[in-house]
């Protein structure tokens, strides 16, 4: 058979991006390593997009330059589905071939694999939307991402963002996909990202704040997204309904993001970022170096009190299950086609992963008496998990997540009219929430303004937000060892299927510790496995985890000083 064109193209573009690496690996949220073994996967992913697209009749395809939470000199790539979601699994395998073809022919005959496996018309359109955060080597690896989708196919149909936060480019994937469907998702640029999102925000708040909210961008790209919307608010007369400081907005100061600062290390460490006053009673939260994860915090009585992803869950849960209470919306059929079906009331669940605090969990089960679901680590798999109801609620602990409205549930607020005021308010409540509420991914700024609408609508102040449950004591610790991959977890996480020894001494620890609870997980972000306790008191957690860390840095490879908890 002859070979296609683009053969010649991608084996020449291949020789200008040698692959400097072993062994790359598609893992939590795509490729991540340092930037600078990182352009033979950019160039890569580039033919993949534009295959992915084709495979998928000429839709819009994203591709995101983050490596978000890690640290500047990382830098990583994910693909996007046309509806915002992340690469389906049967891609992640392709993407990771192409990754790790080791010669400029094998790539070309990697690529023919995958055009042969999935059944790709090669004649048919490609279309790649892509954008970056603000690390340094975001436009070169840029480049490198251009240079392989022109050589898969020169006549794909391509959209630069530009510097973007990663929900701003899951969102723009999905409006360029429903530009033609019932319901748009919205306007595929930033302006029209913003200017939803302060529609709807304008539309469920209508008093200001009661104190300003602090905000710690992490240096990084969610402080221009984040002056972006103020100016968006203020331009549409709303701009008093949200009171921010923005802080740490250094983005072109080298080294800057993400040091001591943002989401991950508030979380992880849990303290405030360094170098920041808190006082006593004023509100915080920082956001992570792509803008997709947010924690908030603050102060009392002396002591640093985090609001955590389980925290923004529950709040979003009991908001929602407020407003729906409030509507009496009829359960409408099971589908709308047939009408003589059991009317079906709407569904709404939390899903969580084993990195949720286990209060939450039973305060979710026991008090909000809703349905909780834990999948493994990762947004991938907590979206799909949540696609199952009609109201899924889903978060990471990490402060990583959205909320879900099904079709079902769009329809039925878009329907309703409500008999009372008060039935009215509620219905045209819900309806800019799904507004509010980028469903396309979890999204810090969305996340943020859907905080600050629930508290308003409940009037809570965030110690009254804090008292919805108490967390258990809980640490994360990191430890450095030769090879990651010995350590399989399985059970969402929860346990270990090897080291099978590593597992059962964990066990026995658990159960000398008065609710413990503990697991081991390679992280598939950093080179690092995760350790997570918790335990009723907090000497019973740093005991826990301590004891399991000695473990696996005495006996599974341990690298470097020992791990202190
Ligand atoms: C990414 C994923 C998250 C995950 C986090 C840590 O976040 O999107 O779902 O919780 O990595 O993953 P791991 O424990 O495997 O390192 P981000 O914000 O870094 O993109």
């Amino acid at each position: 058979a002859t070979r296609p064109a683009s053969d010649a193209a991608i084996s020449a573009g291949s020789a200008l991006y040698p692959r400097v690496r072993e062994t790359y690996t598609y893992g939590t949220a795509g490729f991540r390593t340092l930037a600078e073994v990182l352009d033979s996967v950019l160039f890569r992913m580039g033919l993949l997009a534009v295959l992915r697209s084709k495979a998928l009749h000429g839709q819009w395809v994203g591709v995101m330059v983050t490596a978000s939470h890690n640290e500047e000199r990382d830098n990583g790539v994910k693909l996007v589905e046309p509806m915002g979601e992340m690469l389906v699994p049967a891609w992640e395998v392709y993407a990771a071939q192409l990754a790790n073809a080791v010669t400029d022919a094998a790539l070309v005959e990697a690529v023919a694999a995958v055009v042969a496996a999935a059944g790709i018309d090669l004649a048919q359109p490609a279309r790649v939307v892509y954008a970056a955060d603000t690390r340094p080597s975001g436009p070169r690896l840029i480049a490198c991402l251009e240079h392989g989708l022109r050589a898969m196919d020169a006549a794909t149909e391509t959209r630069g963002l530009g510097v973007a936060t990663t929900p701003e480019l899951h969102y723009v994937v999905c409006c360029l996909n429903t530009r033609d469907a019932p319901r748009p998702y919205g306007q595929p640029d930033r302006a029209g990202y913003l200017s939803k999102l302060a529609t709807a925000f304008g539309g469920l708040v209508t008093t200001p704040p009661p104190s300003p909210l602090h905000v710690d961008c992490a240096n990084g790209v969610g402080s221009l997204a984040m002056t972006a919307l103020l100016e968006t608010l203020r331009a549409a007369g709303t701009g008093a309904l949200l009171d921010v400081r923005l802080m740490n907005t250094a983005t072109a100061t080298p080294g800057a993001l993400n040091r001591d600062c943002g989401a991950d290390f508030v979380k992880f460490h849990q303290k405030p970022p360094a170098g920041l006053r808190l006082q006593e009673g004023d509100r915080w939260c920082s956001l992570d170096g792509d803008a997709d994860r947010i924690v908030f915090y603050y102060v009392r009585d002396g002591a640093f009190r985090l609001l955590d992803g389980d925290k923004i869950a529950v709040l979003a849960a009991v908001y929602i299950r407020d407003l729906l209470a409030a509507a009496q919306l009829a359960p409408l059929p099971a589908t709308a086609a047939d009408a003589a079906a059991t009317p079906q009331p709407l569904t709404v669940g939390i899903v969580q992963t084993a990195y949720a605090n286990g209060s939450a969990t039973a305060y979710i089960r026991d008090v909000l008496k809703l349905q909780t679901v834990c999948t493994p680590t990762g947004v991938k798999h907590l979206h799909h998990a949540a696609q199952a109801f009609d109201v899924g609620v889903y978060f990471e602990a990490n402060g990583h997540g959205t909320v879900l409205f099904s079709p079902r549930a769009v329809a039925l607020f878009h329907a309703a009219a409500g008999a009372t005021p008060a039935q009215q308010a509620a219905i045209v409540a819900l309806r800019a929430l799904t507004d509010l509420i980028n469903q396309t991914v979890g999204d810090a700024i969305s996340d943020l303004l859907l905080v600050e609408a629930a508290l308003a609508h409940a009037r809570m102040a965030f110690p009254d937000w804090d008292a919805l449950y108490t967390d258990l004591p809980n640490r994360q610790v990191k430890v450095r060892v030769a090879d990651r991959h010995q350590f399989v977890p399985i059970k969402a996480d929860t346990e270990l299927a090897e080291p099978a020894a590593l597992q059962d001494q964990i066990r026995g620890l658990v159960a000398q510790t008065p609710q413990g609870r503990c697991f081991v997980r390679p992280s598939g972000t950093e080179d690092v496995v995760r350790v997570y306790a918790e335990a009723q008191t907090v000497a019973d957690t740093v005991r826990l985890a301590q004891a399991v860390c000695d473990v696996i840095y005495d006996h599974h490879g341990g690298l470097g000083d020992r791990p202190r908890v």
